[in-house]
Parts: C-alpha cells; sequence; structure tokens
C-alpha cells in the first residue's frame, strides 16, 4: 500500500501545468497564430512547470511570429545553467519586463506561454504577456518568437572510437553471460 501511495504522489507531482490563456474578442489567440504559420496540430504546449529554460548551448535565431501590443518589446536571452532564460523587455513604463522564469519577474508570476514543434525539437515558440496583472488581459500575444537553439558539437576527443566501443559492448555482454550463468 505504502509503494501505491508513492507512485500516486509522484504522478501527482509530475502532472503538467498550464498557465490559462485568457481570450481577447480584438486579438487572435496565440494558437490561432501557430496554426496559421505551422497548421493545426503541428505544435504542442509546453508545461509551465518546465519552461522557465530554453535548453541548448546557444541560440541561432529569434524570428518575431507576431506582436499584439501597445509598447515595443524586444526579445532578450540570459545564458544560464542548462540553456537560456528568455524575457522582454519593453518600452512603456506601466509595463514590465517579463522572463520565462517567473521568480525573475517583479510579481513572481508566470508571462510567458510555450510550446514547441513535433517536426522540429531545436525550435522553441514563447508568447509573452507584457501587461502585469491585474490590468493584464494575460492573452499571450504581445510578442510571440521562434527561439532556434544549437548544440555544441563533440570533439572527435570525446567520441569513443570503434574499437573502444566494441570492447565496452563485449564487457557487458560477458557480464550478461555471466549473471545468467548465476
Ligand atoms: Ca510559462
Ligand atoms: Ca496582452
Amino acid at each position: 500500500m505504502k509503494v501505491l501511495c508513492f507512485l500516486i504522489l509522484a504522478a501527482v507531482s509530475q502532472a503538467a501545468t498550464f498557465t490559462p490563456i485568457q481570450t481577447n474578442p480584438a486579438e487572435p489567440h496565440p494558437e490561432t497564430i501557430l496554426d496559421g504559420i505551422f497548421g493545426a496540430g503541428a505544435y504542442y504546449r509546453v508545461s509551465d512547470d518546465i519552461d522557465q529554460i530554453i535548453p541548448g548551448d546557444s541560440i541561432v535565431s529569434v524570428d518575431v511570429l507576431a506582436s499584439y501590443a501597445a509598447s515595443t518589446n524586444v526579445f532578450v536571452s540570459l545564458p544560464t545553467l542548462g540553456g537560456f532564460i528568455g524575457c522582454i523587455q519593453t518600452s512603456l513604463s506601466f509595463t514590465e519586463d517579463h522572463c520565462t522564469d517567473p521568480a525573475l519577474n517583479p510579481d513572481g508570476r508566470d508571462y510567458v506561454a510555450t510550446w514547441r514543434l513535433f517536426s522540429d525539437p531545436e525550435i522553441f515558440l514563447l508568447g509573452f504577456e507584457d501587461w502585469p496583472l491585474p490590468r493584464s488581459d494575460y492573452n499571450f500575444n504581445d510578442l510571440v518568437v521562434k527561439v532556434r537553439v544549437g548544440h555544441r558539437d563533440i570533439p572527435p576527443s570525446e567520441v569513443p572510437e570503434g574499437g573502444t566501443l566494441w570492447y565496452a559492448l563485449l564487457g557487458l555482454a560477458v557480464l550478461g553471460v555471466r549473471r545468467l550463468s548465476r
């Protein structure tokens, strides 16, 4: 019974969480924007408990997909352990900078929704909300960007040579035979 309870608790703690996106009738929902560019069903929403850091060794490109904002929002990336934190810096004084990591936002709230493409794991689609609550319409389309990340090439010295790899596989096979023979 204890094991069952632990498994249930583990499943609950790993449940995906999605920050709600409000609908503003005057502007498109960010997923309507993505539908028009990538096609419906081409992407999936990333859980908001894991979208704080864009994983990668470099940011290869940033393309603005849409912006429905009264202010000028500029995307900036902050290197951090394991990747990058994405932020918008805004030009108007009644709004504030918002980052993918809510801990960096003045009120600690989440102002970024993230999606990924099924066809390309190197691409992250970020929808930013620039107005803080309670005045915010919270529709996450004030800046929608496509970020492509890159990964460091592994130097040849770190790639096992063919012979080394075969000896390693042979060693595992020997261990397996010994275990079976016990
Ligand atoms: Ca988020
Ligand atoms: Ca908005």
